[in-house]
This record gives structure tokens, sequence and C-alpha cells, in this order.
């Protein structure tokens, strides 16, 4: 039916173009909606063939030569090519299709006066290979490797550790602060520098990871922070606080501005020693691109 309606609009348009034709501006002139309920065609000395080349995955092929009647038209990166304003006279036209090294023939495309006909191409031409995944620069993300490096910890107090209590996914997480026992005084943190790439085909990088909060401190003199260190730049805070979760909290941040450069993803919990313990756990830290 749409395709009906379109072919009408087109047909019974004013002309603009110049004898019932098409251009780039104006296409096939001003819709006439009286013309269009009196099916009263536009006269016009051709018309157009329009449609997709796909390839045998039928994804679109761009770079594709489609030729009639000596014109001839490439693909774009949606694969679509339009031929305009071919003569009446001449038809119908067999379309040439040359892609991925092979060519291909249409059936005979009679014209529609002022208006577009739609030829779609289904050629054998091999899909485009998958690009290759992307680097992820997190190593050992989400603390399978049975030990916490590269991570790197600091504060002592107490050193983190691997958990394998409290996981997102997998067998293991990371463990900071103390859950029980005596209360230390100071911080318990983890750190890893990455290097930023974004791929090509891609525009944005973010980072995420997982964070299981609990807290007993109600004075919030204790905290779990995360922050994101770039390379002789300002840390830039993602979350502090006495935070009691009590569940898998997904954290992202935007990490675009950092392409190209190192920044230390750092996270810690600070305990004030006064009885009431803070502790979390970290998993599945990682990078994405889109
Ligand atoms: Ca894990
Ligand atoms: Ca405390």
């Amino acid at each position: 039916m749409a395709e009906v309606v379109r072919e009408g609009l087109e047909r019974t348009a004013d002309d603009v173009a110049g004898r019932g034709g098409w251009d780039a501006h104006s296409g096939y002139g001003r819709i006439n909606a009286a013309n269009l309920l009196a099916a009263a065609f536009r006269p016009a000395a051709g018309g157009g063939i329009r449609g997709q080349v796909t390839d045998v995955s039928g994804a679109p092929v761009p770079g594709a030569l489609v030729s009639a009647g000596g014109a001839s038209a490439t693909t774009g990166a949606d694969g679509m090519y339009r031929l305009a304003n071919l003569a009446l006279v001449n038809s119908p036209y067999t379309l040439s299709v040359q892609a991925g090294g092979a060519a291909y023939r249409s059936a005979p495309v009679v014209l529609a006066a002022g208006g577009d006909s739609f030829v779609d191409v289904a050629t054998t031409a091999a899909a485009a290979a998958p690009p290759p995944p992307a680097p992820q620069p997190v190593v050992n993300g989400g603390f399978e490797s049975g030990t916490l490096a590269p991570w790197l910890a600091g504060g002592g107090s107490p050193t983190p550790s691997l958990s394998r209590t409290r996981v997102h996914t997998g067998s293991l997480s990371a463990y900071l602060g103390s859950s029980s026992g005596r209360e230390p005084t100071g911080d318990s943190s983890l750190r890893q520098t990455i290097h930023v790439a974004i791929p090509a085909g891609a525009r944005s990088a973010t980072l995420s990871f997982w964070t299981w909060t609990a807290s007993t401190d109600l004075g919030a003199f204790d905290y779990q922070e995360s922050q994101l260190r770039p390379a002789g730049g300002t840390p830039r805070s993602l979350f502090k606080g006495a935070a009691n979760s009590l569940s898998w909290q997904q954290t992202s941040a935007d990490v675009t501005a950092y392409n190209g450069g190192d920044v230390e993803i750092y996270f810690n919990v600070h305990q004030d020693g006064g009885g009431d313990p803070t502790w979390m756990y970290v998993d599945d830290v990682a990078v994405t691109y889109s």
C-alpha cells in the first residue's frame, strides 16, 4: 500500500524539475493532493529506478556500480542507489550491477512515467567481515584469574583480597574494607591504570563496573569511593559515601575524554577504627565502545 501511495504522490506532483522529471532538490515536485485523488498523472518524459543492493547476508553493499541505459550510480553506505530521469521511450531497462567482483543483471524493469520503480538486487557478494573486537584495556576486570594482579593494592587497612562470598559474575570478586573483626583505621584500595583507545568505527568509550556495598557506620566517618585519575590530571570522583546497598549496583562513566591517554581506575574503602565497619565488593570492571 505504501508503495502505491508513494508512486501516486510522485506521479501526480506538480512539475518543478522540468519535463516531469526528478532533481535532487525538489524530487518529483510539489505534492498535488487533488491530482493524487483524481489519479491525474503529470506528463513526464522519464522515470527513475531506485533500490538497494544487498550481499549474501542481506546486508547493504556500499560502492556497488548500478547502471542502466547509459546511466550509472554507485550505492551509498546504505546500499541504496538511484538512477533518475531515464527516458521513457527506452523502457523497459535492464539493470547491470557490479558488486564484489561479480556482475548481475536484473529482469526487465518497466518505467513508471514521472515516478520511481523500486528494484532491489540481492547479490552473492560475500558478507563484510565483522570488525575485530575492540581490545579490552581493563585486565582481570572480573577478578577471575585467581589473583588480584595487575590491580595494585594500597592502604593496607586491610589489604584488599579476592572473595568467593559475593560475586557479580564468575566465581571471584575483589573485597575491600572489612566486614568483621576489629575495624582498622585507614584505607583499603585497589587501582589499575588503563590506556583508552577508541577503535575505528566507535566514537565513545564507557567504563562500567559493579559494586556491592555495606556500612554499619551511621556517623558516616567511613566511606566507599571510586575515582578516575587521569595521568597528570585532576581526579574525578564517581562516588563517595557510606553506602549500604547490600546488592550489586552498576556504575558507568564516560571515559571518551581520556582517549589516547592513560587513566587510573581507583576503588577505596576508608574506615575510622570506631568499631562500625564498612566494606565493598567490586566485580566486572570493563570498558565498552559505541
Ligand atoms: Ca567476577
Ligand atoms: Ca567505621
